[in-house]
């Protein structure tokens, strides 16, 4: 019966109509959409510089949008994780020991890039673990777009995205024509956000780097290119050499009206502020600013000069503060030594790990023992949950530890 339709339609109605068009499924009316676009925003890049032949490598064979783009882009995560979740997912005992493996791989361009930029190694490996999970982000096909695709399609159907994608395409397409990489090689994540340190293409443009001197500044293939780069653009943004990110605080009574406040940390120290590990702050004039990255009732911290600069690379306080702690962890100094307020029943980084790697052994988990409770893990933790009787949330929690323990 559908086809008998189809073929009436096919066969009377829109020729009847005159219009091709009429008769195109939604998506491949989309396609047309697109390809018009892209053909429209050539006079744009040629004003910028770009030539035709750049122009026709980087969109060969794009015959339309990245759909999965376009997905993501319209993503709004149900719940927004708490930050002791967040930092469980960053600061942990395997991107711990990973950056521990690579501090050794890398050793000696990690020294000579801390000695030409003045940037703490410890904090490249933390911004390379944050932001590509030490490249390991880049061997999955799943995450990796071609990048001119991805910004047409954010610039063509994301109104919100519209003009950061246009001014990030037109500075892809720079790159392109540098000769730096191929069309082929442009990947990044569906924001456009590329290689090991994940650089958008603006600031690529800004702080690239050819550390290795092949003459190529390939941050999607050279870690010394990509660790330099990141380097580059904290030094250029004011990183000050031999000094660290903050310091983890104890909040004296009524010390938590004074959040967002800069004084010298001398003043702190007067004001009750004191280091969970009895030491005193370091002499000297530095001004720190208090955070407090869970309320009144969770660790703060006295933030220095180098914590904004880390922001320079992601605006959130949660990504800045992740790094740190990495870092500090990667150095040798140990992480936060006070608790986060914690709903009681749920896990912390610790039993997370335990909790995986029992549900591995047990056979109902087949991937990383990461700490990280992805889909994966969720799908893994609904199922026990169904054999115990237990509702079937997909959360990790210490009931569910304590079954399997
Ligand atoms: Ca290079």
């Amino acid at each position: 019966m559908k086809t008998f339709r189809t073929n009436l339609l096919r066969r009377f109605v829109i020729p009847l109509l005159g219009l091709a068009a009429a008769g195109m499924p939604i998506d491949a009316r989309a396609d047309v959409a697109f390809k018009t676009w892209i053909v429209k925003f050539y006079e744009t890049a040629a004003k910028s510089g770009i030539s035709r032949s750049t122009y026709e490598k980087a969109f060969a064979g794009i015959t339309e949008p990245d759909r999965d783009v376009l997905e993501k882009a319209a993503y709004q995560p149900e719940f927004k994780s708490r930050i002791w979740d967040y930092l469980d997912s960053r600061v942990n005992p395997y991107t711990v020991r990973i950056g521990r493996e690579m501090a050794a791989k890398y050793g000696s361009t990690l020294n000579a890039l801390e000695r030409h930029y003045g940037v703490d190694k410890h904090i490249l490996l933390a911004i390379w673990s944050m932001e590509s999970n030490y490249g390991a982000v880049l061997e999955k096909p799943d995450r990796l777009h071609h990048v001119p695709q991805a910004l047409a399609t954010l610039a063509w159907g994301d109104p919100n995205r519209s003009k950061f994608a246009r001014t990030q395409l037109i500075a892809a397409l720079k790159i392109l024509q540098s000769g730096d990489v191929t069309p082929k090689q442009l990947t990044g994540s569906w924001a456009g956000a590329m290689g090991h340190t994940q650089f958008i293409p603006t600031s690529y443009l800004l702080y690239a780097v050819d550390a290795d001197g092949n003459g190529k500044r390939d941050i999607w293939h050279s870690v010394p290119d990509a660790l330099a780069t990141s380097a580059n653009l904290l030094a250029k943004n004011g990183w000050q050499s031999g000094k660290t990110w903050g310091y983890e605080a104890v909040l004296p009574a009524n010390g938590a009206r004074l959040e967002g406040q800069t004084k010298p940390l001398a003043e702190w120290a007067k004001l009750g502020f004191a280091r969970p590990n009895g030491k005193n702050f370091p002499r000297g004039t530095d001004r720190a600013t208090l955070k407090l990255m869970a309320g009144a009732n969770g660790p703060a911290f006295l933030m220095l000069k180098n914590f904004f600069v880390v922001k320079r690379y992601n605006a959130a306080d949660s990504y800045a503060l992740g790094v740190g702690l990495l870092a500090d962890e990667l150095a040798g100094h140990g992480g936060v030594q006070q608790s986060w307020p914690r709903p009681s029943g749920t896990l912390d980084i610790k039993q997370k790990f335990e909790l995986q790697s029992r549900m591995k052994e047990l056979g109902y988990y087949e991937g990383e023992v990461d700490g990280n409770f992805g889909s994966g893990s969720k799908a893994a933790i609904s199922v026990i949950q169904k054999r115990l009787g237990m509702q079937p949330s997909g959360e990790p929690s210490r009931q569910l530890l304590e079954a399997l323990r």
